[in-house]
C-alpha cells in the first residue's frame, strides 16, 4: 500500500488507510475525527470466544500458529469496535523462537527453565535469526488484509522487562535478583540488554515490514527502577530498540507501569507516544513528558469491575485530562484484568467515541 492515502479493503471498497487512521494521527499529534481507543491485553483474557479457540493449545504454540494468531487478534476488534488491533503474541516469544527454554504456565506467566545467573549464561543466549519469523510475517500479512483501514500494532518486550523474566526465572514482585545482577555485573548486564535490544528490534522489524502500522515497546516493570539507574543502565538499550527500526515510518509507543518519575526519560528514548498507568492524571503526565509527544492511557483496569456510573465518570475524567496532551490514545493504565465483563469494554469504546467525535474532520479522505 506504500504511502497512498486510500487502500482497497478485503471487501473491495475503497476506504481510509491505516496510515491515516485516528490512532496513527493521534500518535503523531495530528487532528483526529475522534479519540482512538484500544485496550492493552484486549485479545485473550476476558473473551469467551478466545478461551474456546485456545482450548487444548499451549499459549506459546498458539502464538506461532498464523491461523490462531489471526483469529484471536481480530476477535476484540469485531466485538468492541476498537481503533486498533494488537498482535496476539507475547513478549517472551522472540526468546522462545531463538531457542530459550520458556513455558507460559496458565495462571502464572512465563517460566524460564534455566534462569540467567552468570556472565556465562548471558554469553550462551542464542541470537534470534530473522528467518525463523516466517510464521509471524504470514500472520501479520493476513491480518493487515483482513483489517482494512484498522491499524495493527506490533509489539515487543523492552530489554529490562525481558531481563527480569530471564534472571528471576519467572514473574516476580521486587525484581531483587535482577537489580542485584545489574549492580554486581554491570558489564554482563550491558551485554544482556544489548542482546535483548537486538532481538526486540528484529522482532519489531519483521512485524513492520509485513505491514504493522505502529509498534509498542512494553517495559512493564521499568517502574521498579530509580530515575538515575533507568537513565544509565536501561534507557540506552530501549533507545537501541527504537533506533533499530531505522527509517520505518510508523509511530512508536513506549509503555511501563509505575513510571511517573521516569516519564520524561521514557519519552527521551525515542517514542512518539508515552504510555501512562493510572497513578498520574494525564494532564500532569503531559507536563512531565512535554509537548513533543502524545500520551496513551490511563483508565485504571480495576475501574472496569465497578458499577456503570463509576466507569462512566472515570472515562470522562480520563478523556478530559487527556485533552492536555499533544495527542491522546485512550487505553487502560495496564492490561485488561481477566475477570472483566467484555460488555464493559465495548461500552467504554463507544463512550470514548461519543465524547470525542468532532464534526470538523471527515472520517474518509476527500476524493
Ligand atoms: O491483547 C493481547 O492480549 C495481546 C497479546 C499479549 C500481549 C501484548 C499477550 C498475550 N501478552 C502480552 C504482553 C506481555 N506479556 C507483557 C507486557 C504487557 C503487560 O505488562 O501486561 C508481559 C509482562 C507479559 C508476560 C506475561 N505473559 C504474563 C505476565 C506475568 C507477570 O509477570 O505478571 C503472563 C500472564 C503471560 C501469559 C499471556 N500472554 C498473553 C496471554 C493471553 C497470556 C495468558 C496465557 C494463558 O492464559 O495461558
Amino acid at each position: 500500500m506504500g504511502g497512498s492515502a486510500v487502500v482497497t479493503s478485503a471487501a473491495g471498497t475503497p476506504g481510509p488507510s491505516p496510515a491515516d487512521s485516528d490512532l496513527v494521527r493521534a500518535a503523531r499529534g495530528l487532528p483526529v475525527s475522534r479519540t482512538p481507543v484500544w485496550f492493552m491485553r484486549q485479545a485473550g483474557r476476558s473473551l469467551p470466544e478466545y478461551r474456546a479457540l485456545r482450548a487444548g493449545t499451549a499459549m506459546l504454540a498458539a502464538c506461532q500458529d498464523p491461523d490462531l494468531v489471526t483469529e484471536i487478534t481480530l476477535q476484540p476488534v469485531r466485538r468492541h469496535g476498537v481503533d486498533a488491533a494488537i498482535l496476539f503474541s507475547d513478549i517472551v516469544l522472540p526468546l522462545v523462537v531463538a531457542g530459550v527454554d520458556i513455558e507460559i504456565k496458565p495462571g502464572v506467566g512465563p517460566v524460564v527453565a534455566e534462569p540467567v545467573r552468570s556472565v556465562a549464561d548471558v554469553d550462551a543466549l542464542p541470537p534470534l535469526e530473522p528467518e525463523r519469523l516466517a510464521f509471524l510475517e504470514t500472520a501479520v500479512r493476513r491480518l493487515v488484509a483482513e483489517l482494512g483501514p484498522t491499524p495493527l500494532i506490533g509489539f515487543a518486550g523492552a530489554p529490562f522487562t525481558l531481563a527480569t523474566y530471564l534472571i528471576e526465572g519467572g514473574p516476580s514482585k521486587e525484581h531483587a535478583r535482577t537489580k542485584a545482577f545489574m549492580y554486581a555485573e554491570p558489564e554482563a548486564w550491558g551485554r544482556l540488554l544489548d542482546r535483548l535490544a537486538i532481538s526486540a528490534a528484529v522482532f519489531l522489524r519483521a512485524q513492520v515490514d509485513a505491514g504493522a502500522s505502529a509498534v509498542q515497546l512494553f517495559d512493564s516493570w521499568a517502574g521498579v527502577l530509580s530515575a538515575a539507574d533507568y537513565a544509565e543502565r536501561v534507557l540506552p538499550h530501549s533507545r537501541a530498540v527504537f533506533d533499530g527500526l531505522g527509517d520505518r515510518n510508523v509511530p512508536r509507543i513506549h509503555f511501563g507501569v509505575g513510571t511517573g518519575e521516569l516519564l520524561p526519560l521514557i519519552g527521551d528514548a525515542g517514542a512518539d507516544v508515552v504510555g501512562v498507568d493510572w497513578r498520574l492524571p494525564l494532564d500532569e503526565a503531559a507536563r512531565r513528558v512535554g509537548p513533543q509527544r502524545s500520551l496513551q492511557g490511563n483508565l485504571d483496569p480495576a475501574v472496569l469491575l465497578a458499577d456503570r456510573a463509576t466507569v462512566d465518570r472515570e472515562v470522562r475524567r480520563v478523556v478530559e485530562q487527556g485533552r492536555a496532551a499533544r495527542g491522546h490514545v485512550f487505553n487502560l493504565g495496564h492490561g485488561v484484568l481477566p475477570d472483566t465483563d467484555p460488555g464493559v469494554l465495548t461500552h467504554v469504546a463507544e463512550l470514548v467515541h461519543e465524547l470525542t467525535t468532532s464534526p470538523a474532520r471527515p472520517t474518509a479522505p476527500m476524493p
